[in-house]
This record gives structure tokens, C-alpha cells and sequence, in this order.
């Protein structure tokens, strides 16, 4: 009975989170005049956040800085507050993204406290409006679709990301772009539905105890997700690395036990084929998320996924995080956990007062 009731939210919101997708869409759609007023004469942004809405901020600064042409880099909030001489720049105007699901996280509020003290403009991706990163920012964007009850991080990820996307492609003014990005909700109701047993199979794979996840460029933001739905869910060891940096030093993990997922970008594919292949050799187990595979690809994957998108790899990162949701999802049940509320964790993480002053 406790197996029915299980995780119940969590699979909910990753089966259904082409929904809140759409509603993303509609609504950085209906807010692109503010946000074109709000970003004028700006020369760089920061995007920051904490867990998973830093390894959002990890995936659409690379893909903001692309498309807009204007420097973007994620952090940590933390930095904002304790170092904020590393991240803002004086003199360059600046527009300071506070990323949240729930918008109260005490050291994104703390971050943008320490950003408006410069003069900066703010701007809120959260899924709350009553939030106080919603109330104190100069815009928001509040993605109510994309809300969530389960405790770990899914449908909210994946559409602050679109989010991100589509704000970079309506301040680049790129209509192809803004089709493409449109074109996401349907392709990924189509990965969610093919690639669910397949994530199932693989979560289920005991002989599976230890995970790495690498990407490139905002593949590593994803592979950094990746990493963090397994630690949360399953609660065994997962690490997450830009591709090549894998050689250096961690690979002395891989072994038959370890499940390597590679996340193929476009610009490093032979790259990362090498890389798989050398993963293969030192027994990895190996999972390729990839736009579609050649021979070489589906010779050297234990597991692969295609996702058949037809779309660039700015475009398309966050179709690759269904299967590994699912995958995550299912370890979790079969190992007698609750993915609606992993072990030591909260909603969001409140500091006391004592602790950041
Ligand atoms: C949410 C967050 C989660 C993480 C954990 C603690 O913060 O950091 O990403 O899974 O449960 O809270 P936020 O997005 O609400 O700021």
C-alpha cells in the first residue's frame, strides 16, 4: 500500500512537466516588453541561485551569453553575499537573475539584497509568487506551472531553464530560436512517453552503485543536475564533471559498478565518443544521451537514449533530464525511499539569523 502512495508527486510532476513548459512559454511570451525594458543598456548578467537552481543558472548562462552576445556567468548565491567583490563588477551595468523555486531561499534573498545595494536591476525566476525574491525584485517571473509538491526538484528545473532560454531569445530578438524553443513541449511528451521504462530499467539495475554525469558547456549544468537527483533521491555516491576534466583523476573510480552518462553536446561529439569509448574500456557502465547515435555510439552504450529532436544543442539540454528523473525516481522506490521527500531534506533551505550575519 505505503508502494502505491510513494513518491506520488514526484512521478506527477516529471510525467507531466511538458505542461508547465507551455505554461513557461505563454508567460515570458505575454512579458517580453518588460523584460526588453528591463535588460536595455545592460552589459552583463549574473545568474545565481542554490541547488538546483544553480545548476539552472549553471545551464542557461552559457546559453544566454551565446544567443544575446552579452556576458552571463552563474554562482552560488553565497558568493554574492560573502565575496561580492569576485562576481559584480563595478561600473558595467549589471542584471542581477535570483533563480528559486520558492523564492525564499535565504541566500539567493541575501544575494539580491547585496545586488540591489549596488544600484542593480533584479529580476526573480521562481515558482511562487508570494515569495519574497517575487515582492523585492524589480520583475519577476513567476512560473505557477511549473510549482511543485514533491520536495526534490523536477518540472521546476526543466522549465526555469526554458525560461532562461526563452528570455535569451526574445532579448536577441531571435524568432527562429523562439520556434524552436516552442517546438520543446511537444518533442519532450514524445521522449517522456518512450524513454519512461527505459529510465525505469536503469534505475532498477542493482549492480548500478555509484553514478558520474559529464557535459559540456551547458551540458555540464545539466550533468551537474543529473548528479544532484541521484544524491537526493537514492543517496549514493554521484559526481558530475565537464567531459574531459573526467580523465583527470576520476576516472580512477570507473569500474563495473559505476553507470557513466555522458551528456553529447554538438561542438565536442568526437570528443565525447572518444570519451565514451575510453569509459567502455575501463568498464564502466555506459548511458549516452545523445541526438542521435551513429554506429560507434550504439556499439559502445549499454543503455542509450536518442532524442530525435532535430534541434541545436543550445536548444534542446533539457530534453536529456526526463530519463535520468525517472531513473532516480524508480532507484529510490526500490531501495525503500520516498522521492517526494528525500531523507534530510526540506522544501528550501532557511538560514537563521545567527548564521549569516
Ligand atoms: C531549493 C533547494 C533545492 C534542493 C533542496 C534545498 O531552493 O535548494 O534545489 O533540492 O531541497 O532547496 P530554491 O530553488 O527554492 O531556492
Amino acid at each position: 500500500m505505503t508502494e502505491i502512495t510513494r513518491g506520488k508527486n514526484a512521478l506527477f510532476e516529471i510525467i507531466n512537466q511538458t505542461n508547465a513548459w507551455e505554461g513557461t512559454i505563454r508567460l515570458v511570451t505575454e512579458k517580453a516588453g518588460s523584460l526588453n525594458t528591463l535588460s536595455d543598456g545592460i552589459e552583463e548578467v549574473v545568474f545565481a541561485g542554490c541547488g538546483s537552481a544553480l545548476n539552472v543558472a549553471w545551464v542557461i548562462a552559457p546559453i544566454f551569453q551565446y544567443s544575446t552576445g552579452i556576458k552571463a556567468r552563474a554562482v552560488p548565491s553565497a558568493d554574492c553575499v560573502f565575496f561580492p567583490d569576485t562576481i559584480f563588477t563595478r561600473g558595467n551595468p549589471t542584471l542581477f537573475v535570483a533563480i528559486s523555486r520558492s523564492g525564499d531561499t535565504t541566500e539567493t534573498v541575501m544575494a539580491c539584497e547585496s545586488a540591489q545595494a549596488r544600484g542593480m536591476k533584479t529580476l526573480s525566476i521562481t515558482c511562487n509568487p508570494e515569495s519574497q525574491l517575487a515582492r523585492m525584485t524589480t520583475e519577476t517571473l513567476v512560473l505557477e506551472s511549473a510549482s511543485e509538491k514533491a520536495v526534490a526538484t523536477t518540472q521546476s528545473v526543466t522549465s526555469m531553464v526554458l525560461c532562461g532560454q526563452m528570455m535569451a531569445a526574445i532579448l536577441s530578438n531571435n524568432g527562429e530560436l523562439i520556434e524552436q524553443l516552442k517546438s520543446l513541449p511537444a518533442i519532450g511528451q514524445g521522449i517522456i512517453h518512450k524513454y519512461h521504462d527505459l529510465g525505469r530499467k536503469i534505475g532498477e539495475n542493482e549492480s548500478i552503485t555509484k553514478f558520474a554525469f559529464v557535459g559540456n558547456g551547458p551540458y555540464y549544468g545539466v550533468a551537474r543536475e543529473c548528479q544532484l537527483k541521484v544524491k537526493e533521491m537514492v543517496v549514493l555516491p554521484s559526481d558530475s564533471y565537464p567531459v574531459l576534466e573526467f580523465r583527470h583523476g576520476p576516472k580512477s573510480n570507473v569500474d563495473e559498478q559505476m553507470l557513466v552518462t555522458v551528456l553529447m553536446s554538438d561542438s565536442a561529439r568526437d570528443a565525447e565518443i572518444a570519451f565514451l569509448k575510453d569509459m567502455k574500456k575501463l568498464n564502466g557502465i555506459i548511458l549516452v544521451l545523445c541526438e542521435k547515435a551513429n554506429p560507434e555510439i550504439s556499439r559502445t552504450a549499454d543503455y542509450l537514449v536518442e532524442v530525435n529532436s532535430g534541434l541545436p544543442e543550445f536548444v534542446r539540454s533539457i530534453l536529456y533530464l526526463p530519463v535520468v528523473q525517472f531513473l532516480s525516481y524508480y532507484r529510490s522506490l526500490l531501495q525503500g525511499q520516498d522521492p517526494d521527500n528525500p531523507r534530510k531534506l526540506s522544501y528550501y533551505v532557511a538560514l537563521e539569523e545567527a548564521m549569516v550575519s
